[in-house]
């Protein structure tokens, strides 16, 4: 429990080791807004907002959520006393804006564990020490431009390597990968760039003994994966279309998938995140932590979420160096395919200071009054 004197919202601009493309869009440097929450006490909490410059991944962005913070929910979560598990509902009117809550809750929670002394690991219910992880690879200029990038996160020993696929760019790359790494864990994310006409692409991929294929249709829709997923072997898994544990309940009564990617930005928080495995553990359904390209801190939440029980398949956590010539924190190194999950009090990192002042183009302080 944490009386809030103060929160500061920071836009920062890291540049990428390389583009990002997807079917939504492409991302040159990552742009994204981080909280500082300042307890009475002193403590300090950390949190990272997963939405980019464009609303392509969903309807959130970042010049959006700077205001939705500063104007609509950062002032409902001053001059009060809260705890993590109170930011939810005392935000809850403030309809969407899941990555902005999620970023704010992620804050008040580290703050109040640093009070504590205790791990985000140890409070959300965590087991493991590592965790396994993959990488996620954009779309490139050619197929063998892929090939060889893939060759070179195979050699690191990723334990899965997801590609990126949209129309015109799908069975022929996916199935050269294939051919090449016979033996890889592999999957491909299309963004929901695709619509139940395109069955043809699907049965295709379904031949590559693929681990999923992630989100093919809407970003808002269930039913049609449903209907998807009964013409398919491989798994269908949901990113997008699961922004809450009640969509993640429709989903799998529905049949729409048979593996759920959780990502707290997505959802709402670390909270909801632990609410959709557990509902997915009862369910039998396995569950991985996806990624957004986040700087160390929102990597680190996603390393303690990922050492969850349920969370059973490799996550999209890669190293910084994938992302960042350097990056926000004290570098995250995967070895032999796994990473050491934090055990420091609440998120274990914090921004390295220069680094941050580096980094930041814009700062907003919001006081208590
Ligand atoms: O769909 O999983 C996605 C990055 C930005 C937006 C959406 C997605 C992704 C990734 C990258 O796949 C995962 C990562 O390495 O952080
Ligand atoms: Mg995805």
């Amino acid at each position: 429990m944490s009386e809030f004197v103060a929160l500061e919202l920071r836009l920062v601009h890291l540049p990428l080791v390389s583009p990002f493309r997807t079917s939504f869009g492409v991302e040159i440097e990552k742009e994204c807004i981080l909280v500082r929450a300042e307890t009475a006490s002193g403590s300090v909490g950390w949190g990272e907002c997963v939405a980019a410059v464009d609303p392509g991944f969903s309807d959130e962005f970042n010049a959006a959520a700077w205001i939705v913070m500063r104007d609509h929910l950062v002032p409902q979560l001053l001059s009060a006393v809260v705890t993590a598990e109170e930011v939810g509902a005392r935000l809850a009117n403030v309809r969407g804006h899941r990555m902005s809550k999620a970023a704010l809750e992620m804050a008040v929670l580290d703050a109040e564990l640093h009070e504590r002394g205790e791990s985000l690991r140890s409070y959300l219910g965590g087991e493991k020490d590592r965790v396994e992880v993959g990488v996620s690879v954009g779309i490139p200029a050619s197929v063998e431009a892929l090939v060889a990038q893939v060759a070179g996160y195979v050699e690191e020993g990723y334990r899965k390597v997801k590609l990126k696929i949209e129309p015109g760019f799908d069975v022929e790359p996916v199935g050269a990968v294939r051919a090449a790494f016979p033996e890889t864990p592999l999957s491909a994310d299309a963004n929901a760039a695709y619509s139940l006409a395109d069955v043809e692409v699907f049965r295709a991929l379904d031949a590559f003994d693929l681990l999923m294929i992630e989100q093919p249709l809407s970003h808002e829709d269930l039913i049609e994966h449903a209907k998807l997923q009964r013409e398919l072997h491989t798994p269908i898994c949901l990113d997008e279309s699961i922004r809450s544990a009640a969509d993640a309940r429709a989903a799998l009564e529905l049949g729409a998938c048979g593996i759920v990617n959780i990502k707290q930005g997505r959802v709402g928080g670390l909270l909801e995140s632990r609410r959709i495995h557990d509902l997915a553990r009862q369910e039998g359904i396995p569950v991985w932590c996806g990624g957004m390209l986040e700087t160390g801190i929102g990597r680190a939440a996603n390393l303690a979420l990922a050492s969850l029980p349920g969370f059973t398949l490799p996550g999209d956590t890669s190293s910084s160096s994938r992302y960042f010539p350097r990056d926000l924190t004290e570098p995250f190194v995967a070895q032999d395919g796994t990473m050491a999950v934090p055990q420091g009090p609440g998120l274990g990192v914090e921004p390295d200071p220069p680094r941050l002042e580096e980094a930041t183009v814009e700062v907003e302080r919001i006081e208590a009054r």
